[in-house]
């Protein structure tokens, strides 16, 4: 890349800057280092004739970020959920965000996880369901994260059977 090329996009960087991107979803050329996998994602099938199922992945970012939520385009709607005990009963609430601590792996398989409520479709042992993850750079800039889940049986493990559902 010549001298006159580094200039022309660094312009243009700052042109995209000035004119204060519309707030959206987008891998912004401003988060160089910004670095998420996720591992090991799958979804629960749901009991039959249920419209909402559970979400489990690992999810490690590069630097300090935070997930913000999840859409699919089988479901109307996904949360992220958090398991609380609550007068001794293990329950779950939508929470609006999850830290994701800088080079942890967090998991998102039984405390934490994700539900996809208002299933479009029926889901069989062995679907891949796309996923979109967004998360929040330490810069504010937003990300898509896509991600294939596969659709595993009801009985296979984390989290326990007796996951209370479904929940808003
Ligand atoms: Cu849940």
């Amino acid at each position: 890349m010549d001298r006159r090329m580094w200039l022309t996009t660094a312009s243009v960087l700052v042109l995209l800057a000035a004119a204060g991107l519309p707030p959206g979803f987008q891998s912004a050329a401003r988060a160089a280092n910004f670095a998420v996998t996720v591992r090991d994602a799958w979804v629960r099938a749901p009991v039959a004739g249920q419209t909402d199922a559970g979400v489990f992945l690992r999810i490690r970012s590069h630097d300090r970020a935070t997930l913000v939520g999840a859409t699919s385009p089988i479901a109307a709607m996904a949360k992220i959920h958090a398991m609380h005990t609550e007068n001794g009963e293990m329950t779950m609430r939508a929470i609006s965000q999850l830290p994701l601590p800088a080079g942890v792996e967090v998991s998102l398989e039984h405390r934490y996880h994700l539900m996809l409520m208002g299933l479009k479709r029926p889901l069989q042992v062995g679907d891949t369901v796309p996923l979109t993850l967004l998360v929040v750079d330490a810069s504010g800039a937003r990300h898509r994260i896509a991600v294939a889940a596969t659709v595993r049986p009801l009985d296979a493990t984390e989290p326990p059977a007796t996951m209370p559902m479904p929940m808003q």
